[in-house]
């Protein structure tokens, strides 16, 4: 299998600086050598150059996205690179950045598949729009936008909407959702396996369910992976943690398991941030974790 990597050193989804440091972070914790190990064939494309506005935060057209037009202009830039690399049938693999950049990613990917199935890996659920959005932060959003749901800007990325079916999702380890996430998991049905499931029948349990949920509908299937799904005593360096997530061992195994299916056609590893980090250790984590969704544990 050949893998094309690409960092997206974004910062401008959320408030806090220094999640724009994330590729650099992943990559000095070994990411490549990790990969090449296990004998893939790895394409580093480098990082995508983000526009920076002059300050921080800009509210563009007077909406509640921070920051919109540049989030815009990374994601169509990023659905664009995915796409060439699909076309040479390697695996995207994309290095965060915070995850707005999700938006570009399933852009970019699910224009190959009728039915994209993707795995949200994270404590939220990243299913706001600005109408419900408490903080304005596009990283809590890109599901949503991927459902065709939100600002129409941010819906149309790389032309066409939606993205994913809401019944091709399955998100796993929330544990922060805010009301207008909670309707609309409601409203559109879409599965969740919160921390209570994942205490109560165990990750297994959840993988396999959620293995089983996704393999005879999907022509694809992409995992996002937000570092903020771990417990942050596992995994600090990240902008916005919450308290009782998923182990080491728990997250390991997912990823095994996910090895073992073969259903993967992409994957993102998004919100380390290395200033909030503890001597890289959340990179480390990234890099470990790939190391068994690609397959380390049957080398
Ligand atoms: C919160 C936080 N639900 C928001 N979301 C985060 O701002 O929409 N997603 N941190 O990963
Ligand atoms: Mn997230
Ligand atoms: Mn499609
Ligand atoms: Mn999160």
């Amino acid at each position: 299998k050949k893998i094309s990597m690409i960092g997206v050193p974004m910062d401008l989804g959320q408030s806090r600086r220094g999640v724009d440091m994330g590729p650099s972070a992943i990559r000095y914790a070994g990411a490549i050598e990790k990969l090449q190990e296990l004998k893939y064939e790895i394409h580093d494309l480098g990082d995508i150059p983000i526009n920076r506005p002059d300050q921080k935060i800009n509210y563009n057209d007077g909406t509640n996205l921070k920051n919109l037009d540049q989030v815009i202009e990374a994601n169509d830039q990023l659905a664009r690179m995915i796409d060439e690399e699909i076309q040479k049938d390697r695996f995207p693999l994309i290095l965060g950045g915070d995850h707005s950049i999700a938006i570009g990613t399933l852009a970019g990917t699910s224009k190959y598949y009728e039915n994209l199935g993707v795995i949200w890996y994270d404590a939220h659920g990243d299913l706001n729009t600005g109408e419900t959005s408490p903080s304005g932060n596009i990283h809590g959003m890109p599901l949503a936008v991927s459902l065709g749901i939100g600002h129409e800007k941010l819906t149309n990325i790389f032309g066409y909407a939606p993205k994913v079916k809401p019944e091709n999702i399955v998100i796993v380890g929330a544990r922060s959702l805010d009301p207008g996430e909670r309707e609309l998991i409601r409203e559109k049905g879409i599965k969740v396996f919160t921390m209570h499931e994942i205490d109560r029948n165990g990750m297994a349990y959840v993988m396999e369910e959620t293995i089983n949920y996704l393999k005879n509908k999907t022509d694809g299937v992409h995992l996002s992976l937000d570092l903020d799904g771990l417990d942050p005593t596992e995994a600090p360096g990240v902008g916005t943690p919450v308290m009782g997530g998923m182990t080491y061992r728990e997250s390991h195994l997912a990823m095994e398991m996910l090895a073992d299916s073969d259903l993967l056609t992409s994957a993102e590893f998004v919100e380390v941030n290395p200033i909030l980090d503890e001597k890289n250790k959340t990179a480390d984590m990234a890099v470990g974790l790939m190391g068994s969704l690609f397959g380390e544990k049957l080398k």
